[in-house]
């Protein structure tokens, strides 16, 4: 399997995230992303290309332009004023304040975001700016014939919606690498979200539109970030009506519960006939993950790659969270080779 890497992802590196009432270390390092490289060049898997660059139309059918300005000129912004350290949001237009853009940096900040948990750095709009064009290099390759490809992308992207970043995401890569499918005539695109967090960015971007089903295996968020979203009866609206489908999981779920789940899902994408899924692939399932509470132990990770394989279509993968450093990169790719086990059997990964 072809993998799509940028060295930018290094220029984030976010020094600290609020999480849980409590100002932390960022669990979303580069260290991440490197590991999962490392275990791709020793598991041997296949080419390993840098991203293309198509510019920014292709991120603009996502996000709005007055979102990408803003966070493209944030980090200039906040050096011109006493910028000192990595710059996060602190106060957002909740339900009793208005939804006015305000003129102030911390102000836009705030409307252009919804947690503490996605500092802006010097470069990380370069480093997003990289990761949306890995996807779309290894969407580009699979609409060119490819079976499957992985975008090795950092930062994540699925808490990202159309003009809001939070939950280490900024640039939603998955859906902007589903709607350049959509945009090069695809009819039919699913997603499929495993990360351990539900994918709202991906949800709210989708909700209405029947050409892009979601679906999503998480902790269930009336326990668990998001806790804004992910839930059961969430079905999309409008023309949108049954094409988002939701899998909250309770704590502790393990692979015989949550792999019934992903066979549903499955079967659901299937069921509508997609033409290529997207699979937004965290690894923070994992039993080990310091932020999560499921129970997936590493050879369920091929077990996953294999299930997905079975559903028969071009598959692209977009590398998500996953925070439990040292296994990351078993665990991904684990679920590549339990892919290709299925789809290419005959063909030792050595030849790829
Ligand atoms: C891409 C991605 O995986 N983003 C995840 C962002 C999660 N941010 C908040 C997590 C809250 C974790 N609470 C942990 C309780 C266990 N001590
Ligand atoms: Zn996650």
């Amino acid at each position: 399997m072809l993998t799509i890497y940028s060295d930018d992802h290094h220029l984030h590196h976010g020094s600290c995230e609020l999480i849980d009432g409590k100002l932390m270390p960022c669990f979303e390092m580069p260290k991440r992303a490197d590991h999962i490289l490392q275990r791709v060049k020793d598991r041997n898997i296949g080419e390993i290309r840098e991203p293309q660059d198509f510019g920014r139309t292709p991120i603009e059918r996502i996000h709005t332009a007055d979102y990408l300005n803003f966070f493209e000129g944030a980090w200039a912004r906040w050096q011109e004023q006493d910028g000192n350290g990595d710059l996060l949001p602190y106060t957002w237009p909740a339900r009793t304040l208005s939804q006015r853009l305000p003129t102030s940096l911390h102000g836009q900040l705030g409307y252009y975001s919804f947690d503490a948990g996605a500092p802006i750095t010097a470069g990380t709009w370069q480093a997003a700016y990289s990761a949306a064009q890995v996807a779309l290099t290894a969407q580009r390759e699979i609409a060119d014939g490819a079976h499957c490809a992985f975008a090795l992308c950092r930062p994540p992207g699925h808490h990202a919606a159309s003009d809001v970043m939070g939950g280490y995401c900024y640039l939603n890569n998955a859906a902007i690498a589903a709607q350049a499918f959509i945009d090069q005539g695809y009819k039919r695109v699913a997603i499929l979200d495993v990360d351990y967090h539900h994918g709202n960015g991906t949800q709210s971007i989708f909700y209405s539109r029947s050409d892009v089903l979601f679906t999503s295996i998480h902790g269930d968020p009336l326990a668990e970030f998001p806790f804004f979203l992910g839930h059961a009866d969430e079905h999309g609206e409008g023309a949108g009506e049954g094409f988002n489908i939701n899998y909250p999981l309770p704590a502790g779920s393990a692979w015989d519960s949550w792999g019934a789940a992903l066979d549903d899902a499955c079967t659901r994408i299937n069921t509508f006939d997609a033409e290529v899924v997207i699979v937004s692939l965290g690894v923070d399932t994992y039993k080990e993950d310091p932020i999560s509470q499921f129970k997936l132990d590493s050879p369920d990770y091929l077990s996953m790659g294999e299930r997905i394989a079975a559903m028969g279509l071009p598959t692209l993968f977009v590398m998500e969270g996953g925070y439990a450093v040292e296994a990351i990169g078993v665990n991904a790719v684990n679920v590549l080779e339990g892919f290709e086990n299925v789809c290419r059997p005959n063909n030792s990964k050595k030849d790829a």
